[in-house]
């Protein structure tokens, strides 16, 4: 159990220092335990990252998961392959996200936003309070590493922000709960982190 411990670490430690690049800056950065999700090692997050590119408004969301991140996804039931990498982001501070940023594998035949009856790989920028599409951004999906590319500006450009990142394998209409959060609860409540700018 130690060794398997340390070898996460180690690993955690490589994939911190791929995921830093140059032209990148402030980093808010939180880890997470391996083997807590309630769905494939892909929904598992290990690390979650928010990072501003230094001297222009972009904002980059990073999730490092446990397992390698298919290209279609696929699981038997209701949800099909439905896979979502999720950033709740509170952009007035009182608890309660206002945008989500998503990225996410769905059909528009088990998720009304999602753009298309074929399934598919998409990016979105929801409101957290309604649910709807307001946005799309860049986003790549590499092995187990899911970025996304946000403009601040169409967070508001907020002069600070909170955040906290989950996995799904159902949309959230179907009011099942997120297969893996970071930070985890605390004694229930949720725990964001800080995102200064
Ligand atoms: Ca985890
Ligand atoms: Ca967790």
């Amino acid at each position: 159990m130690r060794r398997h411990i340390q070898l996460i670490l180690a690993l955690v430690a490589t994939f911190t220092l791929i995921l830093a690049t140059p032209a990148s800056a402030t980093p808010t950065i939180t880890r997470d335990a391996s083997g807590d999700s309630s769905a494939e090692p892909y929904t598992d997050i290990v690390m979650a990252k928010v990072t501003a590119q230094e001297g222009r408004e972009g904002l980059y969301f990073q999730m490092l998961l446990a397992g390698t991140v298919p290209m279609t996804p696929s699981r038997p039931g209701t949800y099909n392959g439905f896979t979502a990498y999720n950033w709740l982001v509170d952009t007035d501070g009182n608890g309660i996200a206002n945008y989500v940023v998503v990225v996410r594998f769905c059909s528009h035949l088990v998720q009304g936003p999602c753009v298309g009856n074929d399934w598919h790989w998409e990016s979105a920028l929801t409101s957290a309070g309604t649910g709807q599409r307001i946005g799309d951004f860049d986003y790549e999906i590499e092995n187990n590493v899911v970025k996304g590319f946000v403009a601040a500006s169409q967070l508001g450009d907020p002069s600070g922000f909170r955040w906290i990142a989950a996995t799904r394998t159902s949309p959230s209409s179907s009011n099942l709960p997120s297969v893996d959060i970071a930070p985890d609860l605390a004694n229930g409540s949720p725990v964001w982190v800080d995102f200064p700018r």
